[in-house]
């Protein structure tokens, strides 16, 4: 038997852990932090000295060895490997779990970057300075996302809009599965920060609205409201 402990920062994609965790039914406890500037706090580097969450850290009370698990992606492959015997989430048409894996890279791999990119300007656009400083950078700003990470957004979501449309209202094999709880933060995140417009996306509106109609989905939003400010 191993003991699972969620290191969960506030607004963050451990939520996404924490939905994962509640879909498989598996025991967790949750140790949460809270930003400080928007920044996960010194502590964290306690446990991972990246000091990023989400952090999970498997206890074999047999043995009583500790694993300390990051990245998303790869804590997603591990529950899956080891805690998702009936195949639920990573599903068990081998070419269908293989395109579960692939999503699982290319969330942080591809779609993050741009999109964290857009974040950036965001900010710095929201503090430029005094005018008429603040009209060159936010110009500067805009000139440098129009160069790529803008496009690179719109390239990356009309991308998952088709394979949402084509795999029956889910991105594998038209059932719920591990890659739409992973692809659920960028995704909510890009609409919610204005880097694209649900409108414009039908399915992956549709998508969304259907995923978080998932009993997985409440259950982890209950667990979590104790731990965000
Ligand atoms: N690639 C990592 C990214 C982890 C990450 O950047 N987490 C953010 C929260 S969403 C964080 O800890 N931010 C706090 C900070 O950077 O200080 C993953 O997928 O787990």
């Amino acid at each position: 038997m191993s003991k699972i402990t969620l290191h969960y920062l506030d607004k963050s994609r451990a939520f996404r852990v924490l939905w994962l965790l509640e879909h498989l039914g598996l025991e967790y406890n949750v140790v949460p932090y809270v930003r400080e500037n928007n920044r996960a706090p010194e502590e964290l580097k306690k446990i991972h000295p990246l000091g990023r969450s989400p952090i999970l850290e498997i206890k074999d009370e047999q043995t009583g060895k500790t694993k300390i698990v990051t990245e998303s992606g790869y804590i997603f492959q591990y529950i899956l490997e080891n805690y998702d015997q009936e195949k639920i989430l990573s599903l068990k048409d081998p070419e269908q779990a293989e395109q579960v894996q692939y999503y699982l890279h290319y969330a942080e791999g591809s779609l993050q970057p741009p999109l964290l990119m857009e974040y950036v300007y965001s900010l710095a656009a929201q503090s430029p300075g005094p005018f008429p400083l603040s009209y060159l950078v936010r110009g500067v700003l805009d000139k440098i996302s129009g160069a790529y990470s803008r496009g690179e957004v719109k390239n990356q979501i009309d991308y998952l809009e088709t394979e949402v449309s084509k795999n029956e209202g889910y991105f594998v094999g038209g059932q719920f599965s591990a890659a739409d709880i992973l692809l659920s933060f960028p995704l909510q995140m890009a609409f919610l920060r204005g880097f694209a417009q649900a409108k414009d996306y039908p399915h992956i509106k549709k998508w969304l609205e259907s995923i978080t109609s998932e009993k997985s989905y409440s259950a982890a939003k209950d667990s979590a409201a104790q731990y965000e400010s």
